[in-house]
């Protein structure tokens, strides 16, 4: 007779409602099945009316990221010189007591600004994203970062000019009957608003796509308008002309809801499609058609990517395409406006997560873009930067200046800890990692950036190895440094229950406990077939109206609105700024450097997340630089070949792909590839610049000039 406990167990499989983690307007709800404590599937939740059942290359198969053999899963301590990858396991212990010990020893030498946290968006989660490490830096008084890498810019101009308003619904899109598609490649970034927008198109609508690129979006398009980089302020500004002297504008909108028209007109006179065409590159009678078309098709709506903040006039480019939609009345239409960010329609409680409070008046603020600078020392920063902690983010790849961001990192009297799933480029260069759990593995909820749907994430599986969620590492390190305030002892479970205002309008309906049943919903708002949110004017601006002339640029300047806390709290006072909208030109002028270079989004990455992944790493190629055929002839570049890109900032090795998907004189590179794959260890973060664009304090990665040339 066998005993009891010597049977095989029957298998167990469950399913468990999870949701993406990931930085992306789809935030898909997700169904993980779980066998015998294993995950063993992804998929998209096939009932949700975005996800409709489907995931994407980048996170269909996640569980080969959970159980990968690459993952991070004990704490290392660094065996190797800064930057060799060559790690020894430690405990937790040790680790803890090692970074204690050594921020103590550096804040009693130089003050606890010598600190500096690093992060972004590895996670979006509400708990674990962003924001999960402020609480404690805050705490220590450590430098504070701004982030800006992602539509700060295009949220200053947005709210500036609209307010926060979470605009149209993208599933009302399926009611447009004109879209704009303005610097997005939707199929590859936002794949899930396809399926709106192509059924919108099914039902007769045309879809334009503004873009220099022809890429798999543009492609779907029914007018493709290539577009010289960084210039569609002065499309914008010339389609305003157009629609104004045309007599196309919706007077009694804009009488009605609209702050500083006559002023506009007047500056706009001088924005003839004559000028426009010479800055842009599109014929006359191209923008003067997309102008006319616009303001007489009814519902005509514009969706903007956020690659459209990136260049020297990324903020005055949103300024001007976010007064169109009410010059022409768009507004009153289900399906008629603007799209840029819906999360301004999620009532998340930041505070609560950030707290401001624990912060010491007067801390030092240093964006992450100057992470190089600050690091080499370029920057004489007083105290220097002697402790950087990185979580949630990869800057060696992200960020621009690699090679001072390499030479920082390298620097022997720099301690640095990086929580992390992988070894990555930045971790390469730790003193110490951290092992973070995936979101099969740990709690969070998720607001979005692209649909008007709240999702829970529970965990499907125990964490592997010793691998902790950041709101756990921040636990530990509050213990290790004794702060002993209430926040840093809440459970995961009791910061779900503080992660929403639960008892704002949008959330009417909404608990916890029933997220837990059905794992995600949708805010309470007017549905998609209905939802017109200024068909009556009403926007959150200081007038209530769309404010041609901006009342918060006239007062405060520029300023920054980061992503997640509307004002941003690192606001400093600004410069001034014209409160009008106007045309600011491209910086690097390409007298130097001929070759205009844009780094988009890879299709097959999440930024750099997924980069080293082998399914994804197959499906994306190695690192390419996208040359038009006459400048590959002019340098004698051959397809397929490697290049070096290059400028005054540094140079990267690509493989050359000839393609008149780019007109003559712009080249692109996606980012996310990582440097250690790279041919020459570099990736095109090497060529980048760290200057700001105008307002937000947005990146100008399309606002960068180099020279291509084969190796
Ligand atoms: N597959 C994939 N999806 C992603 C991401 C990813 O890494 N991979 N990242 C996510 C994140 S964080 C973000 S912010 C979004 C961003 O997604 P998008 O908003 O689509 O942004 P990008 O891919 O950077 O650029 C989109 C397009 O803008 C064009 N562009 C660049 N400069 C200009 C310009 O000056 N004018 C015009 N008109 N077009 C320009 C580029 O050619 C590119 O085709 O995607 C998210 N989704
Ligand atoms: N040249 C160029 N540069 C760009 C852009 C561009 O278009 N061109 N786009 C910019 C934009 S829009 C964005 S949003 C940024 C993105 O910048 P980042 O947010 O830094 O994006 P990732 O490169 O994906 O790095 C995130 C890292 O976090 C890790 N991670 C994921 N989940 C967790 C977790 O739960 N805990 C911890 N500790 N770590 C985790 C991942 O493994 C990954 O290595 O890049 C910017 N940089
Ligand atoms: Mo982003």
């Amino acid at each position: 007779m066998t005993a009891l406990d010597d049977l095989p167990l029957t298998p167990t499989t469950t399913t468990v409602r999870a949701a993406c983690p990931h930085d992306c307007p789809d935030t898909c709800a997700m169904v993980v099945t779980v066998e015998d404590g294993r995950a063993t599937k992804v998929a998209g939740a096939p009932e949700h009316p975005f996800t409709r059942g489907g995931l994407c290359v980048k996170v269909n198969d996640y569980q080969d990221k959970v159980y990968s053999p690459d993952r991070v899963l004990h704490p290392l301590r660094r065996t190797g010189p800064k930057g060799s990858g060559r790690f020894e396991r430690i405990t937790w212990d040790e680790a803890l007591g090692t970074i204690a010990d050594t921020f103590r020893a550096k804040i009693a030498e130089h003050g606890p600004e010598t600190v500096m946290p690093v992060s972004y968006l590895g996670t979006q989660g509400i708990l674990n994203g962003l924001s999960a490490g402020d609480a404690f830096f805050h705490r220590l008084g450590a430098t504070v970062t701004e982030r800006t890498y992602c539509d700060s810019g295009a949220c200053t101009a947005y709210a500036s000019t609209v307010g926060a308003t979470a605009g149209v619904d993208p599933e009302s899109l399926v009611h447009s009957r004109y879209i704009i598609i303005w610097a997005s490649n939707t199929i590859s970034t936002n794949l899930h608003l396809w399926p709106v927008i192509a059924e919108a198109q099914k039902r007769g609508a045309k879809v334009v796509c503004i873009d220099p690129m022809r890429h798999r979006t543009a492609r779907r398009a029914d007018w493709h308008i290539p577009i010289r980089p960084g210039t569609d302020g002065a499309l914008a500004l010339a389609m305003m002309h157009v629609i104004i002297t045309e007599d196309l504008y919706d007077a009694d909108y804009v009488r009605d809801h609209t702050a500083g028209f006559d002023e506009l007109a007047e500056r706009v006179a001088q924005y003839t499609p004559e000028w426009a065409s010479e800055e842009t590159g599109i014929p006359v009678d191209d923008i003067r058609t997309l102008a006319r078309e616009y303001a007489t098709t009814d519902p005509a709506m514009i969706r903007i990517g956020v690659a459209i903040e990136r260049h020297a006039g990324g903020g005055q480019t949103v300024r001007s395409i976010a007064c169109l939609p009410a010059l022409v009345g768009a507004w009153r239409h289900v399906g008629g406006g603007l799209l840029q960010l819906p999360l301004w329609a999620h009532p998340v409680n930041w505070p609560a997560f950030i707290h401001p409070e624990y912060r010491t008046p007067g801390t030092r603020v240093v964006n992450q873009f100057l992470l190089g600078q600050a690091l080499t020392g370029e920057m004489a920063l007083d105290p220097p930067v002697t402790a950087l902690v990185v979580y949630n983010s990869n800057p060696m790849v992200v960020a621009p200046e690699q090679e001072k961001i390499a030479a920082g990192l390298a620097r022997e009297d720099l301690f640095t800890v990086v929580s992390e799933h992988f070894l990555t480029d930045t971790a390469r260069y730790a003193d110490i990692v951290l092992p973070a759990t995936t979101q099969l593995e740990q709690h969070d909820l998720m607001f979005s950036w692209g649909h008007f749907y709240v999702t829970l994430n529970v965990p499907a599986v125990e964490p592997e190895g010793e691998a902790v969620p950041n709101t756990e590492l921040f636990r530990r390190l509050a213990a290790r440094m004794g702060f002993d305030d209430e926040f840093f002892r809440l459970s995961d479970e009791e910061l779900l229950a503080q992660a929403y205002d639960w008892s704002a309008p949008a959330m009417e309906g909404i608990t916890l406990e029933s997220l837990r049943e059905t794992g995600w919903a949708r805010l309470n708002l007017p549905s998609a077939d209905e939802y017109a949110p200024h068909a009556e004017g009403g926007f959150p601006t200081p007038s209530g109206k769309t404010e041609f002339r901006s009342s918060a640029l006239e007062a405060v300047g520029n300023f920054v609105v980061n992503l997640f806390r509307q004002l941003s709290d690192d606001h400093q006072p600004g410069t001034y700024v014209d409160p009008l909208p106007h045309y600011v030109a491209p910086r690097e002028t390409g007298e130097v450097y001929p070759l205009n270079l844009l780094s988009p989004k890879s299709h097959a990455y999440i930024n750099s997340s997924a980069g080293d992944q082998a399914m994804q790493k197959r499906v994306q190629g190695e690192q390419t630089v996208t040359i038009h055929p006459a400048d590959a002839e002019s340098r004698g570049i051959s397809d397929g070949q490697y290049v070096a890109v290059s400028n005054d900032r540094g140079r990267f090795v690509a493989l050359a792909r000839i393609s008149d998907e780019v007109a003559p004189g712009v080249v692109v590179c996606p980012m996310g590839s990582w440097a250690k794959n790279a041919k020459d260890g570099s990736t095109v973060s090497a060529v980048n610049p760290f200057a700001f664009a105008d307002l937000g304090n947005a990146p100008t990665f399309s606002d960068t000039r180099v020279e291509v040339a084969p190796v």
